[in-house]
């Protein structure tokens, strides 16, 4: 009998050593997150800011590291990891995440949305909402979204007006809504990963690209690329997104938290965003570039011919719900 005792007791403390050792092993694994930006850049901010939170309010049972500036691979590479469960999060922008889910591309329409305001109405809404949570079926999780401002052309070349695009040949993300705005101004499009845009530039490879004012300056492309217009083309919102692979595994009081985590991220990025646009616009004042305002409805004349695409009809009844939303 005491030998039985023995041996139940022997058994007990062997499963509680090993269950212990593999909830600590559990509660250590350091989850990645994918950024393309450097730090301080920021959405990467608003990922330090996710991150941080997201251990607070699971009790650290969710730690999480930004890896940043492409180390994890490009946009379209971390999303398709994301969607095998190799990389947990990223934050990427709604460019790549159309590959996967074509859906979402309702947001790189151009001047779809009239302003930051009227953007950040839309995606706090229903539209918003809806489209984080129906990334589910191709295997994501929206956890929310964070600002990119507005896109504008920027050129090696004098850049004044849609005329002068005519011709040139600009970056852009592998996003066929991109390509078919770059060519109904009459410039030629080439998609490249947006780590490879810089020696693309520096190289004549491409006589320009589009992007917004922190994205120009902070990859240098302002160097070789010293004249920007503000035509406004598009807004498109930054995606933290979550491999539903992972995601499953967490307790329903995790994924919340996880979600709260990233709506206070987002008041932190909007602030970050919001600053960061003033800074790096004045660095490039500053450093001799040439910055015009553009003739904005020359532009969106150009350019609104992409709304009777029939490859776009399933838009309609986004696009709609987004020109009512106030
Ligand atoms: C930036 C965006 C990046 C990346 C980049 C690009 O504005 O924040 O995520 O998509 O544009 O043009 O590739």
């Amino acid at each position: 009998m005491k030998k039985r005792i023995g041996i139940l007791f022997f058994i007990a403390v062997f499963l509680g050593v090993t269950f212990g050792a593999a909830q600590v092993f559990a509660a250590a694994k350091v989850l990645k997150l994918a950024e393309v930006h450097p730090k301080g850049y920021p959405t990467e901010m608003g990922d330090q800011k996710f991150a941080e939170l997201a251990e607070k309010m699971t009790n650290g049972r969710v730690k999480i590291q930004v890896y940043c500036c492409s180390q994890l691979g490009s946009e379209n590479d971390v999303v398709e990891q994301a969607k095998l469960g190799v990389i947990e999060f990223v934050r990427v922008s709604t460019s790549p995440a159309i590959s996967v889910f074509p859906q979402i591309g309702v947001f790189s329409m151009p001047y779809l949305f009239r302003s930051q305001d009227h953007m950040w109405n839309a995606l706090n809404g229903p539209v918003g909402q809806h489209f984080l949570a129906a990334m589910e079926s191709v295997g994501l999780v929206g956890l929310g979204y964070f600002d990119g401002g507005s896109r504008n052309f920027y050129t090696n070349k004098p850049l004044k007006s849609a005329a002068d695009l005519k011709g040139l040949k600009i970056r852009v993300q592998p996003n066929p809504i991109m390509v078919n705005l770059v060519k109904l101004l009459g410039a030629t499009p080439t998609p490249i990963a947006y780590g490879e845009v810089y020696s693309a530039l520096q190289t004549g490879v491409v006589d320009g690209a589009e992007n917004n004012v922190p994205s120009w300056v902070s990859t240098n492309h302002y160097e070789v690329a010293k004249n920007f217009i503000k035509d406004t083309h598009a807004r498109l919102p930054e995606l933290l997104m979550v491999s539903k692979k992972f995601w499953d595994t967490l307790s329903a009081a995790d994924k919340k938290a996880l979600k709260d985590a990233a709506k206070e991220a987002t008041f932190f990025q909007i602030k970050a965003w919001n600053k960061a646009e003033d800074d790096y616009l004045a660095q490039a004042k500053q450093k001799g570039c040439i910055v015009s305002e553009a003739n904005v409805a020359e532009f969106q004349k150009a350019v609104a011919p992409i709304y009777a695409m029939p490859e776009y009809a399933g838009y309609k009844e986004w696009v709609d719900k987004i020109n009512a939303t106030k």
